[in-house]
């Protein structure tokens, strides 16, 4: 086994170094090592104090998640905190860059902590769909108070250095620059004091806060409980917390454990790792070599100032990037410029960025009215109309204007990005970014490669997505690409189940009841019925198009699918069930009850079948791409995992064998596609799939 600390000794001083990159995280033999060195400086008659710091750009980033699910192996974490903890030896914690999870809780079972004014403190588990399992719920409490350490834990976000300074969490800062050596001059001061050594389990003076208020726990729950909905992570941090105040230490210590031991075997928590992974898969594009040189982009144009343009605009901006926003008509750049200053205010009175920071996004924001103004831009966005022809027009001229090597990206959801390369003399420059609203946001990023994209602009595509804060998923050209071409499979079942007798509000309730943030009928009335529709190519024959003439539009006119009153809150609408029932015996569909089980199998199911076909037919590198793009795209839980994944848990034979039912009742809209049926014959999983195209 090879070695994944090292050891030095500076004075009195033994100086530990957590080394196993990327992220140093506390593997088992990560931990053996640890314990040994440990034990060895304990027993060194020279050393007197013991300073622990992580190499590269971090402390420690936690636990091995891949360890998760599998047999334990050696000294475990709490077994290494404890002999952290007991040292006669005091242990102090060096931290720059971030201590997280497992991390975090090895430097509370240090004696001191101290660390630079950059680093952030954190225990993100909840994101995991875990508890903190090495005393993390225990022994934070007893240094920040119950409510703080709540807040902390059940939102998983790390604090900063200062903040942490400010709760008692860390005991000094040092300087940037000077981590180890500052820690070793405080190691020294505590040697020479000689003080005992505190430790954190013997302090109970913070939990007074959770003994006297024991309503503090229902208070905080009730607070949350719109952002805990669904997940079973919060209630167990909360659970535990709430041991750490009613519980003698070990007593604590052995309920979190317990909590920790039931929620890593869940379904939540492995969906919640899935996406862990799958997120940082997703930036891998195994034909692209990792060398290959990016194109510098160091201005951005973007036609078109609406609400998508402005939206795509504020992504770069953040960023630092300037920014050229073209819009046909003044008063359409002065509307959206106006657009983009509300919404910078609006941020700042929620204290999410000061009064400067407004200015400074704004100056790095160049309106104008003339497309000749973007030629010297590195990346040009087009997010025009959806109109092939106009695009293609617009594309034409792009290339005619601005430099050779820019990028050329278009906005479009759902068109031909090979027709609209075509109309320039670069088609290899030429690709989709496709954001999704609002896109100042949403984190999805569509990176659509054409057949002629080349690897550097592909490349530099996925990793300015990263720049600007997004998760960037390639996809292939299609009919709406990986989001919307699946969207679609769900949004033909809707429309036929609302005529076959479900309501509306009974189908967006089944979608809703999955996690989701609206079903598909809120989803229409939100982005507006009349999108694509006008009402002189009205027939007149569908229910969305019977609703546009009757001016029920959409949120926007204060009627869709539903009645909507001043706060946007939906209510039913007999109108609107009474068009469905005209259409439905026009086109001579008997109604009937429906039930909340055929609308999940008829809305989803073909969903996961139109994701097997973006497989095979390579549109998606892998299903779990397929996955992160209904998460950060479309509200998917990430607590079920994604489509693909939520469907490897029912069981791909299962799901075959309810398409073919359905086949068999309403045609071949249920057909299970090849892959699909592959899959479920041999038994396999979209999870196994990835697994063997990642291994070539
Ligand atoms: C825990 O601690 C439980 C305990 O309470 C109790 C235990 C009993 N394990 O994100 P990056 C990989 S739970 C294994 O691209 P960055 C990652 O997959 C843990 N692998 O880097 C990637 O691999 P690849 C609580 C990990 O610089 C590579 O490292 N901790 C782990 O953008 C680089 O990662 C967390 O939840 C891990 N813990 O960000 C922290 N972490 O190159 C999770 C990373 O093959 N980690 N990898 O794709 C993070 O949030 C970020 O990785 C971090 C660095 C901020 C640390």
């Amino acid at each position: 086994m090879s070695d994944r600390t090292e050891m030095r000794r500076e004075g009195r001083v033994a100086v530990i170094t957590l080394a196993t990159p990327p992220v140093n995280a506390l593997g088992a033999s990560l931990r053996e090592s640890l314990a040994r060195r440990i034990a060895e400086a304990g027993s060194d008659p020279e050393v007197s104090a013991i300073v622990l710091t992580g190499a590269g750009k971090l402390f420690c980033g936690g636990a091995d998640i891949t360890e998760f699910g599998r047999p334990p192996q050696g000294i475990d974490l709490n077994g290494l905190n404890a002999a952290v903890e007991g040292s006669a030896k005091p242990v102090i914690a060096a931290i720059h860059g971030q201590a997280l999870g497992g991390g975090t809780e090895l430097a509370l079972a240090c004696h001191h902590r101290v660390a630079t004014p950059s680093a952030r403190i954190g225990l993100p588990e909840v994101k995991l769909g875990i508890v903190p399992g090495a005393g993390g719920t225990q022994r934070l409490p007893r240094v920040v108070g119950p409510r703080k350490a709540l807040e902390i834990i059940t939102s998983g976000n790390p604090v900063g250095a200062r903040a942490a300074l400010e709760t008692g969490l860390v005991d000094a800062l040092t300087a940037e620059d000077r981590l180890v050596a500052d820690a070793i001059a405080f190691a020294e001061r505590l040697i020479a004091e000689g003080r005992p050594s505190p430790r954190i389990r013997d302090r109970d003076d913070r939990l007074a806060e959770g003994r006297d208020d024991p309503g503090l726990f229902d208070a905080f729950r009730a607070e949350n409980a719109k952002r805990f909905r669904g997940f079973e992570a919060p209630e167990a941090c909360i659970a535990c917390v709430r041991a750490a105040c009613t519980m003698p230490f070990e007593q604590g210590l052995a309920f979190e454990r317990e909590t920790f031991l039931r929620l890593v075997a869940g379904a939540q928590s492995i969906a919640q790792r899935h996406v862990f992974f799958a997120e940082r898969e997703a930036a891998k594009i195994p034909d692209l070599p990792a060398d290959l040189p990016l194109l510098p982009i160091t201005r951005v144009g973007i036609i078109g100032a609406g609400t998508m343009g402005g939206g795509i605009a504020m992504n770069f901006l953040n960023a630092g990037i300037p920014v050229r926003i073209v819009e046909a008509k003044a008063e359409a750049l002065e509307r959206g410029l106006a657009t983009i200053r509300r919404n910078y205010e609006g941020t700042a009175r929620k204290g999410r960025i000061s009064a400067t920071d407004v200015e400074t996004r704004m100056g790095l924001l160049a309106p104008g009215l003339d497309v000749e103004a973007l030629a010297d831009c590195d990346l040009v966005i087009e997010a025009a109309f959806e109109n092939l022809d106009l695009k293609r027009e617009i594309f034409g001229r792009l290339d005619r204007i601005v430099k050779a090597e820019a990028i050329l990206a278009s906005n479009t959801s759902y068109l031909d990005i090979d027709a609209i390369a075509a109309a320039t003399a670069r088609p290899e420059r030429v690709l989709g970014l496709h954001f999704f609203s609002p896109a100042n946001v949403m984190r999805l990023l569509e990176v659509v490669r054409g057949a002629k994209t080349a690897p550097a602009v592909v490349a530099t595509a996925m990793a300015l997505g990263r720049r600007i804060g997004k998760i960037a998923v390639l996809a292939g050209v299609c009919h709406g690409f990986i989001g919307n071409r699946i969207l679609a499979q769900r949004q033909a079942q809707a429309n036929r189940l609302v005529l076959e007798g479900a309501t509306p509000q009974q189908v967006d309730r089944v979608i809703t009841d999955l996690g989701l943030p609206m079903g598909p009928f809120a989803m229409i009335d939100l982005a507006g019925l009349d999108l694509g529709w006008s009402r002189e190519t009205s027939k007149g024959e569908t229910v969305r198009e019977i609703l546009c003439e009757r001016d029920r539009r959409g949120q926007k006119t204060g009627r869709g699918f539903y009645d909507y009153d001043e706060a946007r809150k939906a209510t039913p609408s007999a109108e609107v069930e009474a068009v469905i029932r005209a259409v439905a015996a026009r086109q001579g569909v008997t109604q009937r009850e429906i039930s909340d089980e055929e609308i999940r199998e008829r809305c989803l199911y073909p969903m996961v079948n139109e994701g097997a076909k973006i497989l095979d037919e390579g549109k998606a590198l892998r299903a779990s791409d397929i996955d992160i793009v209904w998460i950060n795209g479309y509200g998917w839980p990430v607590y079920s995992g994604g489509p693909m994944h939520w469907a490897d848990g029912i069981g791909l034979a299962r799901i075959v064998e309810r398409l073919r039912a359905l086949e068999a009742e309403h045609g071949p809209d249920f057909t299970p596609a090849p892959l699909l049926a592959t899959l479920a014959a041999e038994g396999g999983s979209f999870s196994a799939f990835d697994k063997a195209r990642r291994k070539g």
